[in-house]
């Protein structure tokens, strides 16, 4: 190795400190060395924390490499069934930490690195997120795919290269600005280009009838779909899977040399330029017909590129002579849509069979409802994609006929088997005719073509069940499960809170936690011990700190590491309901600000930290990042409060803030209305992070309060299904408010945080008489428990053993929501597939 020596610049850091014992360290400094020198992204004789971070990562990749292709290898030795998962977002977050972590090389890269004079924390640091999503559905497919490569199971995921992912939160005068982040700026050492993938996608065009009747796509415009592969390795295991990222390319020979060379450099690039506006950005605006074609666009990408490579891949492992049976397909390949976004692959594996492969519809039919299966991620109507038949008939005219069959048969079949659903087929059908707008149903076109559906928290799944799907669970009562979602221990735990770890395993006296996290249950009899309490409790502090320094980077604004951290972060939504917490800070303060000195003294300091991001067009979503900014001044320059009270809007919250934050929390808010929030997964995070719970019985938290115990969880609010009621007495003006609630509202409108446009939402919350939608989200409703049990947390935080023990049990109990498990039930119940490790 050691090509160190012969580098110019760098070669003088290392013999200086080199040791001369060949040690692993000394072979990855080397290593890095090498790839300064001879992978160079930048100007030589320079090695900064910058060039040393591209090394570092070059030299793990090197490793990964190395695994990728004996884990290809060998799956496709052994040939197994095999898993691929389709999501539009994938929120991978930061990669250097992680690999080398689940390498388990974290000790001699961080000797390797000393000895060229950086600390591997500050290198991790220089790393910028991928964040190919937008939040929480993201995040899961992330923590999915280490769960599967830690599984060692024969799984990958396909997602699309977008260059700039979520956007960049800016908080101005103004509130949030939206700013692109550019993740491939200075290149991605994570990915390997390959460029014998390439498969041709095509848009518009028109179907051909062959004179035997047999149809085929033809014309229109065709790009290609260029494979970049992000190498996932599990934990402690050789197995290395793949993220598998689109990117989309025009042929050269699109370029209209004629044109150009005339000047008309616009036009000589337009199919240059088209398919290039496919990865621009995740999620484009839909509001103008451009950005909806966009978006369809760039969903019909990713599954047609992601089949065809599936397909070549079945035909490439086909063992025998002659080519494989088609019949084999659906006992080698599951498909896993993640959400409606990647519906389009149904009907594009039916046209690669029919069209391409020359089944008929029944052999196809019968392949593609047997490999293709949906999670649903939540019942928000608007939500629920529905995409216009005309611009479908446009973009993808030969997937129309297959889906206008598929919708056909079905309909028929009911009609046929079941007449008492008879009036109930203008909903069930996948296609609605209503002559002012006709849709596609995504989520109907789903349910039909899958063998499986599921939800992904229990409560979730029975809303499926006994509302939205409920026809169709009576039609086929199989076809309908739940998969509680779960996060990655590694990610949240292990590697973002070393200190808490080490904890952990000193007293559980083993680490097999880290992969087997039911183990946790184990500290439940020392939740007591006040040496395991003392130690808790200095981890927890030191997290705190962390924080606290973090916080006054970024905003200015000190906060007192002895004061309560209170934080809510996700993405802002009404139904999230940030606008009850923000209401109920405005109340504590009101009430700070009434009391006399001595009375202040003893209530409980806090530190209230909201973020997330807005989506651009949601206005009242921007609102309250406004309003919380603007609390926020008012309450932390208030001499008399700000002993007591801080309010911080962290700004931009991605995957690398959470993992500043979660470890540092005490108390998290998972308040959205009953019924509404899917499942929740930063939830999880927290309270495996010790992190106690204030929240409604809403998605996950059911399940976490029943794993750690009602009495470590501080629950309020209406139950899902008391919320029907609830808003029909709002309506018919029969609800009281709480007198809490009323004087909240009335000091935000009075003026004192400010002259924003705050009107259209504080108005939402009244009821049948104001501006908005009748306080649809039931704040109104929920604020006096709300406020009731913020109470008991400030009284439980004055019991410092007792609140440790709660903080304790909460981690304790949240084994069950290891991605692990979740990843272990998806192969078992949905995908038929097994664990294929690499020897
Ligand atoms: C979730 C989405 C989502 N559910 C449409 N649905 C999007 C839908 O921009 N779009 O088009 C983007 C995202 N995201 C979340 O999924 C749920 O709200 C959470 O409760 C859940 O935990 C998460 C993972 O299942």
């Amino acid at each position: 190795n050691a090509n160190g020596k012969a580098a110019t610049g760098v070669s003088e850091k290392v013999s200086e400190k080199a040791n001369p014992e060949a040690n692993e360290a000394t072979e990855i400094a080397g290593n890095i060395i090498y790839h300064a020198k001879y992978s160079p992204h930048f100007s030589p004789l320079k090695f900064g924390p910058e060039q040393a971070l591209y090394a570092t990562a070059e030299s793990l990749r090197d490793r990964l490499i190395q695994l990728w292709n004996e884990t290809y290898l060998h799956f496709h030795k052994v040939d197994p069934k095999q898993t691929y998962y389709l999501s539009m977002e994938y929120l991978q977050g930061r990669a250097l930490t992680n690999a080398i972590g689940n390498l388990d090389l974290k000790g001699p890269y961080a000797d390797a690195l000393r000895k060229l004079g950086y600390e591997l924390e500050e290198i991790a640091e220089q790393e910028k997120d991928a964040a190919l999503g937008n939040g929480g559905l993201g995040r899961l497919a992330s923590c999915f795919l280490d769960s599967m490569a830690t599984l060692n199971l024969p799984a990958w995921g396909y997602g699309l290269r977008y260059r700039h992912g979520l956007f960049k939160q800016l908080i101005t005068k103004k509130g949030q600005e939206e700013v692109a982040e550019d993740w491939l700026e200075k290149f991605s050492p994570w990915e390997i280009v390959r460029h014998d993938v390439v498969f041709p996608v095509r848009f518009f065009g028109h179907v051909q009838i062959n004179p035997d009747g047999s149809r085929k796509w033809v014309g229109g415009d065709v790009v290609q779909a260029l494979a970049y592969d992000v190498p996932i390795p599990g934990f402690k295991t050789k197995n290395t899977i793949s993220l598998r990222l689109w990117e989309a390319k025009a042929r050269a020979e699109d370029l209209d040399l004629f044109q150009f060379n005339e000047g008309e450099y616009e036009l000589a690039a337009q199919l240059h330029s088209r398919a290039q506006q496919i990865c621009t950005v995740l999620y484009p605006g839909d509001a103008t017909e451009n950005g909806k074609l966009l978006r369809l666009k760039q969903q019909f990408f990713l599954c047609s590129a992601s089949l065809q490579d599936i397909i070549s891949r079945f035909n490439e492992r086909s063992t025998g002579e002659g080519s494989r049976k088609w019949s084999e397909f659906p006992s080698k390949v599951a498909v896993q849509m993640n959400d409606t976004h990647p519906t389009l692959a149904i009907p594009e594996l039916m046209r690669l069979l029919m069209d391409d492969n020359g089944l008929g519809w029944d052999e196809a039919w019968d392949v593609t409802s047997k490999t293709v299966a949906y999670t649903n991620h939540t019942v928000l109507p608007e939500a629920l994609e529905k995409w216009s038949q005309s611009l479908m008939w446009k973009l993808l005219p030969r997937h129309m006929e297959i889906i206008e069959e598929i919708d056909k048969r079905f309909v028929q079949t009911i009609r046929s088997t079941r007449v008492d659903l008879e009036d109930k087929l203008s909903s069930l059908s996948i296609l609605d005719h209503n002559p002012q707008k006709p849709v596609v149903r995504m989520a109907n076109l789903c349910v039909v073509s899958s063998h499986t559906v599921n939800g992904v928290a229990q409560l979730h799944s029975d809303i499926l069940k006994d509302e939205l799907f409920a026809d169709y669970v009576s039609i086929w009562p199989n076809k309908f499960q739940n998969k509680t979602n779960g996060i990655t221990p590694r990610r949240w735990l292990r590697f973002c809170s070393p200190e808490l770890s080490d904890i952990i395993t000193k007293w559980l006296k083993t680490d097999k936690w880290i992969t087997d996290l039911d183990l946790l249950t184990g500290l439940r009899q020392f939740a007591d011990n006040e040496e395991l309490q003392s130690e808790w409790a200095s981890a927890k502090a030191a997290n705190k700190q962390r924080l606290a320094q973090y916080i006054e980077r970024v905003t200015g604004v000190s906060i007192d590491t002895n004061s309560l951290f209170d934080i809510q972060v996700k993405r802002i939504h009404e139904y999230k309901r940030q606008l009850m917490n923000i209401l109920g800070v405005i109340y504590r303060f009101k009430k700070l600000k009434e009391m006399k000195p001595e009375e202040r003294k003893k209530t409980t300091p806090r530190t209230v930290m909201i973020g997330g991001k807005a989506f651009a067009t949601y206005t009242n979503a921007k609102r309250i990042v406004k309003l919380v900014n603007d609390v926020g001044d008012v309450v932390n320059s208030d001499p008399e409060v700000n002993e007591y009270l801080k309010v911080v809007f962290v700004p931009n919250y991605n995957v690398t803030v959470a993992e500043m934050l979660i470890p540092g929390s005490e108390l998290s808010q998972h308040i959205s209305t009953a019924g509404m929030e899917a499942s929740g997964t930063s939830n999880m995070k927290f309270a495996l992070n010790g992190c106690l719970i204030i929240g409604t019985l809403d998605g996950a938290n059911v399940e976490i309060r029943e794993e750690i115990g009602e009495e470590n969880f501080f629950l309020f609010g209406a139950t899902a299904d008391q919320v029907p009621r609830l808003r029909k007495e709002r309506e018919d003006g029969l609800f009281k408010p709480d007198p809490r609630f009323e004087e909240a509202k009335q000091f935000a409108k009075s003026g004192v945080f400010g002259t924003y446009d705050y009107g259209p939402l504080l108005d939402s919350l009244e009821g049948n008489t104001g501006y908005g939608r009748g306080d649809y989200f039931l704040v109104g409703y929920d604020f006096a428990s709300y406020m009731d049990a913020q109470a008991k947390v400030d009284e439980a935080y004055k019991d410092r053993k007792r609140w440790l023990k709660m903080s304790i049990m909460s981690t304790a109990g949240s084994g069950k929501f290891s991605s692990d498990r979740t990843i272990a039930q998806y192969a078992k119940e949905i995908w038929n597939i097994e664990a294929c490790p690499v020897p």
